[in-house]
């Protein structure tokens, strides 16, 4: 579903006044000769364009539920994370309420305005001053829904295909190796309701692409200091990652020391598949350090300095992983 689909947020003033000026022009069309008979039409004609237009605005309001249950499972995470869908949907449920309100009212006032039950235009105003009561209730959760149409425009966009997660803890070299892995300049998309930034980088092997992709805040630090609903978001990345590069920082430069680089490790690679240890910034780290990190790390590992442009390792074996799933 397309998001440009979902109507812009509306206090229910700015709701009602589209309404009902809609309404008082489509009124104004109504021609009939016996002038008793025109007013009744007309102001009937008020009851239904204005219902018509706050109903279906409401609808399309409420179809932001069809599109968090479509989306793929890293983004509803993310959302869940960062909104938290237990309360959009309690917000959408009132605004069902409100929306089944209003077109019951709807039908009764124009009988009444039919079958002449009183004044036309007081009918109408009662209608009016009813819905306006109904949708008054809804304010909260207008403004909301239209803060979740904001969360869901700026999820970042992640493309299908062979895809590659880099991990490793804060500062050691992860956006680097990002930037000298991709031709061009990485694209930059922000959280729904954070300031931490996507970084998003492409490969080109033929008509394809590869995708990389840094996810700050994501696989960073143990899964011990996160909340449940950090874990599920941090877990959905099992579904896009085919690749997972986890980066070390063996000079131990980036202020976090081996150990607990070792540790994080071992923890994402035992929830993760296909998770490979690289050892960044190379160019200044010494020969036995290598060597010592690999045996704790107990295998060999890719070796690349991201800053110095010798990524050359690391980069075939991204093509090579790839090559029978691109
Ligand atoms: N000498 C050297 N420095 C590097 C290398 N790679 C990265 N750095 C430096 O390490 C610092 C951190 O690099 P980033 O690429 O920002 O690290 P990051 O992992 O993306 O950090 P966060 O986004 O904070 O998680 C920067 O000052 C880089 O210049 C390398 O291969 N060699
Ligand atoms: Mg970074």
């Amino acid at each position: 579903m397309d998001i440009k689909k979902i109507p812009p947020a509306y206090t229910p003033e700015k709701l009602l006044q589209i309404a009902f000026n809609r309404a008082a022009k489509e009124a104004r069309k109504v021609q009939v000769r016996n002038k008793g008979l025109r007013k009744k039409r007309a102001e009937e004609r008020r009851v239904r364009e204005s219902a018509d237009y706050i109903v279906s605005y409401l609808t399309r309001m409420e179809k932001l539920g069809d599109k968090i249950e479509t989306a793929d499972p890293f983004h509803r995470e993310l959302l869940e994370t960062c909104i938290g869908l237990k309360r959009v949907h309690s917000a959408i449920d009132r605004l069902s309420w409100a929306r089944i309100k209003i077109a019951k009212l709807e039908v009764r006032s124009r009988r009444n305005i039919r079958m002449r039950k009183g004044d036309p235009v007081t009918l109408r105003k009662d209608f009016y001053g009813k819905t306006a009561s109904i949708l008054g209730k809804t304010r909260g959760e207008l403004n909301f829904l239209g803060d979740v149409k904001l969360a869901i425009k700026n999820l970042p966009t992640i493309k299908e295909g062979y895809t590659v997660v880099l991990a490793g803890m804060p500062n050691v070299g992860k956006s680097s190796l990002l930037r000298g892995l991709t031709p061009s300049t990485p694209e930059i998309q922000t959280y729904p309701f954070t300031t931490k930034n996507i970084l998003l980088g492409y490969i080109p092997v033929g008509p394809r692409e590869i995708q990389i992709i840094d996810t700050p805040g994501i696989l960073d630090r143990p899964l011990a200091d996160r909340n449940h609903i950090e874990k599920q978001a941090i877990l959905a990345l099992r579904e896009l990652a085919d690749l997972i590069l986890f980066v070390f920082d063996p000079t131990e430069t980036c202020g976090y020391p081996m150990n607990s680089q070792i540790s994080l490790y071992r923890e994402i690679e035992s929830n993760f598949q296909n998770v490979n240890p690289v050892l960044n910034k190379s160019d200044i780290t010494p020969g036995e350090t290598s060597e010592k990190v690999e045996k704790e790390i107990g295998g060999p590992t890719l070796k690349c300095s991201a800053t110095e442009d010798r990524i050359d390792e690391v980069k075939s074996f991204i093509l090579q992983s790839s090559k029978n799933r691109l």
